[in-house]
């Protein structure tokens, strides 16, 4: 791999894999509208806004990876989500098609299907169920990049990201965590294996109590290591038990979900 582009470098997940993709790529391009570091060895550090799409096309000349975090990460008005998200996920791409068509790592989440209850294993053929507008982007995302590979053959693995913090923060998280190490080897395996047509993925530790079924992710190889477990009594001494009745327990997508529910 000669170039990686990373996009949303500044946020959480782009520091992690700025770290832990180091000498993955020869070159790690880092792009963002937020302030960065600036590049280390092996490092291009390129802001840009995704909304503009001229810069997009500059920003995606010559990757041969593009890892697509950047973007509205949280419930937000619909139009600073038409720009971020909508606009921005657009114009990613069209350079991607424009400029030699790399694989694309979209960095979708569970919200596009956090209306499913958590009784109900979904896997990826699993029916859209969006808990919130930001989960209505991630679904967009996803369409996007499916039409991308049947249309132009630009190949990407959409990846419904759980919760990928240093360890779980709530209850629910014991079954939606992703750890760092897990989520920087699923991207090596996204890179490394040879075809991926567009494949939709569940980005999900190996944790005991699990909503999705990621069979399928052996088609590029990846097994994740870690599991929720070894935090669980410490989350369960800290947390209350759930009351089943609560939409934010009932639905996969908790808060996303349960914010405004049934409210006008
Ligand atoms: P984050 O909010 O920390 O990072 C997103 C980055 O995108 C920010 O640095 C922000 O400045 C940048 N950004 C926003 N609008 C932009 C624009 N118009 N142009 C260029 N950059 C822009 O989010 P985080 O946690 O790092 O998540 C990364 C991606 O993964 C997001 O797309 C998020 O929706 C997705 N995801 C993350 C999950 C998690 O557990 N952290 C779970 C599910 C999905
Ligand atoms: C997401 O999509 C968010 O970007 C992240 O901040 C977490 O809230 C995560 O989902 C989650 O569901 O835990």
């Amino acid at each position: 791999m000669k170039r990686l582009l990373i996009t949303g470098a500044a946020g959480n997940l782009g520091k992690i894999l700025r770290e832990g993709l180091k000498g993955y790529a020869d070159v790690l391009r880092l792009s963002d509208i937020a302030p960065m570091d600036p590049a280390g060895l092996g490092e291009e550090v390129v802001p840009c806004d995704l909304s503009d799409r001229a810069a997009v096309h500059e920003l995606t000349k010559d990757c041969d990876g593009i890892i697509h975090l950047g973007g509205i990460s949280i419930e937000a008005a619909f139009d600073d989500l038409l720009q971020a998200n909508f606009l921005g996920t657009y114009n990613l791409y069209e350079g991607a098609r424009k400029n030699g068509k790399p694989r694309i790592l979209f960095a979708s989440s569970n919200h596009a299907i956090g209306f499913h209850k958590r009784t109900t294993k979904l896997d990826d053929k699993s029916e859209l169920r969006p808990d919130s507008l930001y989960g209505v982007t991630k679904c967009y995302g996803e369409a996007l990049a499916s039409y991308y590979y049947d249309k132009f053959d630009v190949e990407t693995v959409s990846l419904r990201i759980g919760s990928c913090f240093e360890k779980p923060r709530d209850r629910r998280m014991l079954s939606t965590w992703m750890s760092p190490r897990d989520f920087i080897s699923l991207m090596k395996a996204v890179f490394d294996a040879p075809m991926t047509g567009h494949l939709v993925m569940y980005g999900v530790s190996n944790n005991r109590t699990k909503w999705w079924s990621n069979d399928h992710a052996d088609l590029i190889g990846w097994q994740p290591q870690d599991s929720s477990d070894i935090f669980r009594e410490e989350i369960e001494a800290a947390f209350p038990a759930e009351d089943r009745h609560d939409p934010a327990v009932i639905y996969q997508g908790g808060g996303f979900a349960a914010k405004g529910h049934f409210e006008d």
